[in-house]
């Protein structure tokens, strides 16, 4: 995401490197460098102006012409401003004081709607120890109650269904005094979209929102929309006085426009965002963070999170004892591959870290499929050869192949990598990234 905003960001701010005092001429052509990136990248151009305004009166001021490295200073700036203008800091969706708190998702067709209804059922029960129930109200389509329930079993929540015969106002009502009888805390309702904005959806989610008075009406948006989607959600907010919204597909390939205009736009924060198609592909939108990863700087905190959710800290510190003593084997390999697959796609992982060259990450396509061809091949492999990889000659290599039913370049090539593994980690705990290791295992 945001890759080439990065890169065109990145660009800009050389115009103030390695100089040290800048000149009002400096900043202003820095300046205009931010705002083509921002305009390319389809960024409201209300919000790019507000924004080159904020910055560069900071930039021409005291804090920046005196700064001892003018460049830092101008990065920390637009960092502040980008943060600002995207909220601040995160909001969190407001429990009712009296159960059930009532979730109301609304958005275009393909936005996303049912998959982050059970995105957020997920996120509830784990995080806040909720007991979601989702009700079908899109009774438009074909198969989008069936849809619904299918993502409610992968999440293990209740799906609340009354077929497709009733109007959506009764089910939704009915659907609430069902989680009030057996005791749902959240009520996640589904509602059906359509290809655009038009009246009858509009009226309908109107008198859904009347009728049962929700404590949340969350709009999804397709990220990859841009500026189309902060259209989108001015109409909807403009109907529906929406108190949020959820911006989908941001693993896709987006410009950044949307996430950094629909707040300044509607008003209304970004309150999570999906980063993929699987259910546990959700995250609370942190406009600080978000800043980061624009900026290229890499989204650390997050991927802390991520790291510190999954992965077992004694088993990461043993890694790292192991590197230092050199005995990393390609049995740890496997293992961290597994710890790995568990925080999610790995793409979406390098991209956050930082350091890692964004340009160089477009083309890079790393799929779970391949985790586990690799995966085959360590197994076939006896516990020496996997202890003592340089005993592994040709004639074990075509044993090990055979085994896994793949070739002997595969297994050539998996050997070279963790040997390029062994050595980049070794490089890293050098360069200081001890405690970015003992965090990850990963270096
Ligand atoms: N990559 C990616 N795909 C997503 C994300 N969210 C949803 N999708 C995919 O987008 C498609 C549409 O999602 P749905 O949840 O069916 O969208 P909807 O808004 O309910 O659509 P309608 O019910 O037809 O109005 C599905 O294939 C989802 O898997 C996301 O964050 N990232
Ligand atoms: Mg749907």
């Amino acid at each position: 995401m945001h890759e080439t905003l990065a890169e065109k960001l990145s660009r800009a701010f050389s115009v103030f490197r390695n100089k040290g005092k800048l000149s009002e001429a400096d900043i202003k052509e820095g300046m205009r460098q931010i705002k083509l990136a921002l305009l390319e990248a389809d960024v409201n151009f209300k919000v790019v102006k507000e924004f080159i305004n904020a910055v560069s009166q900071r930039a021409v001021g005291a804090e920046v012409m005196e700064s001892l490295v003018p460049s830092q200073m101008i990065v920390k700036i637009v960092n502040e401003e980008l943060t600002a203008i995207m909220g601040g800091k995160a909001e969190k969706v407001k429990f009712a004081s009296k159960p059930p708190t009532i979730i109301m998702l609304v958005g275009l067709q393909g936005a996303g709607k049912t998959t982050h209804c059970a995105k957020l059922a997920k996120f509830f029960k784990d995080k806040n120890e909720k007991r979601p129930l989702l009700v079908a109200c899109d009774v438009y389509r074909p198969a989008a109650i069936k849809q619904l329930q299918v993502v409610g079993e992968q999440v293990g929540v209740p799906v609340f269904t009354m077929g497709d015969k009733l109007s959506p106002v009764e089910i939704a009502k009915a659907g609430i005094s069902h989680a009030v009888k057996y005791g749902n805390d959240v009520v996640i309702i589904d509602t059906a979209g359509r290809l655009h904005i038009d009246e009858t959806l509009m009226e309908e989610l109107q008198k859904i929102k009347a009728a049962v008075e929700p404590d949340e009406i969350l709009l999804t948006v397709d990220a990859m929309l841009g500026q189309d989607a902060v259209n989108v959600a001015k109409t909807f907010n403009d109907m529906l006085d929406i108190t949020g919204v959820i911006l989908t597909k941001l693993d896709g390939d987006t410009r950044g426009g949307a996430a950094l205009s629909v707040k300044y736009v509607t008003g209304k924060p970004i309150k999570f965002c999906g980063v993929g198609e699987k259910p546990d592909a959700l995250e609370v939108f942190h406009p600080d963070r978000m800043a980061q990863r624009i900026l290229g700087m890499g989204d650390v905190l997050s991927l802390i999170e991520k790291a510190e959710q999954s992965l077992d800290m004694k088993k990461a510190e043993e890694m790292e004892r192991k590197l230092a003593e050199n005995s990393f084997t390609l049995a740890d390999y496997l293992d961290q591959m597994d710890q790995l697959r568990h925080m999610g796609p790995l793409d979406s992982i390098l991209k956050m870290m930082p350091g890692v060259n964004q340009a160089a990450l477009r083309d890079v396509k790393i799929d779970d499929r391949q985790i586990d061809r690799m995966e085959a091949i360590i197994l076939s492999m006896t516990p020496l050869e996997r202890r003592k990889p340089q005993i592994i000659n040709s004639s074990r290599k075509k044993r090990i192949a055979a085994g896994c039913g793949q070739k002997v370049e595969d297994v050539n090539r998996l050997l070279k990598q963790f040997e390029q593994t062994q050595k980049m980690m070794k490089q890293f705990s050098k360069d200081g990234g001890k405690k970015f290791g003992r965090r990850f295992g990963l270096q």
